[in-house]
């Protein structure tokens, strides 16, 4: 019997791959079971695409590079994993949601622990230019039964779609806040129209999205983290409604149900604020 050389090295790379997933055999249980299937479908990505050494080698370059542009500032893995798809995925995968629930959504790269904790009705905005919109929000369990006291804390970006971290003049935190519900389960607070924004290009995540002809915007959104003691966090956006991307977001996060309308006010606001503003609920 012979052998061409194509078989042979055929053999050699099913041997490899047996030898690797084997060698995470006296691995914990979900490590081995995670470890072997990353090792199975790296090795079948390798070999389907016949990846050439050099271009493995840019592979790792990019990376590393992704790695290096990491800061508190710039959470360039999430980024990557949002461009492809992988945050919303483990988002549609993990949250599968509670009849009556709100939908989650992807928390972004711009989550910042331990915002200001603000009072009922406090404007976020910081003074920034934008449209005022004033958030009425009513946080209640599956069952509809209001939730006190719940924390929640928001962020969002600004008119022209900037997170204040990425503000080079902005000193401290603006456009984001924590706030509590009150007896009632309901949060209100000022702040202004998020536009639509696009993802930081910069960096090797740019460079895909470039590389791939493909937008690096997403929706407008207004983004939460709802907790509250026994029960399980909610991590979720509101998108704006009639907003740009809705239906091409470059992160894939945009779900039916949290489109809500930012509805146009002209009278004045209930606290008095003269018109126009808008209402989100
Ligand atoms: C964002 O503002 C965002 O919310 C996500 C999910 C990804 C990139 C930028
Ligand atoms: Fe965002």
């Amino acid at each position: 019997m012979t052998t061409t050389p194509d078989e042979a090295v055929e053999r050699a790379a099913d041997e490899l791959t047996r030898t690797v997933l084997a060698s995470f055999d006296g691995a914990p249980e979900r490590l081995r079971t995670l470890a072997r299937g990353l090792v199975s479908h790296l090795h079948a990505f390798v070999r389907e695409n016949d990846v050439t050494d050099e271009e493995w080698r840019y592979a790792i370059g990019f990376l590393t590079r992704t790695g290096h542009i990491t800061s508190d500032v710039r959470q360039e893995f999430i980024l990557l994993s949002d461009v492809l798809g992988v945050s919303s995925l483990v988002d549609v995968l993990g949250n599968a949601r509670a009849a009556g629930a709100t939908p989650s959504a992807v928390l972004g790269p711009f989550y910042v622990e331990g915002p200001p904790e603000l009072p009922q009705g406090a404007d976020i905005s910081g003074g920034l230019d934008g449209e005022p919109v004033l958030a009425d929000v009513t946080i209640t369990d599956t069952a509809g039964v209001p939730v006190a006291d719940a924390v929640v804390d928001v962020w969002q970006a600004n008119k022209d779609g900037y997170y204040d971290v990425q503000l080079p003049d902005q000193e401290g935190p603006v456009l984001r806040g924590r706030l509590r519900t009150d007896a009632g389960g309901r949060l209100r607070f000022w702040t202004i129209l998020p536009a639509p924004y696009p993802i930081p290009d910069d960096g090797p995540v740019g460079e895909l999205l470039a590389a791939a002809g493909r937008h690096s915007m997403r929706a407008p959104h207004l983004h939460f983290m709802i907790a509250a003691p026994g029960r399980r966090t909610l991590v979720t956006q509101l998108f704006v409604e009639g907003g740009d991307y809705l239906d091409s977001d470059a992160v894939f996060g945009v779900k039916e149900p949290i489109i809500v309308p930012f509805s146009e006010q002209d009278d004045p606001a209930p606290d008095g604020r003269p018109g126009p503003w808008r209402r989100v609920e």
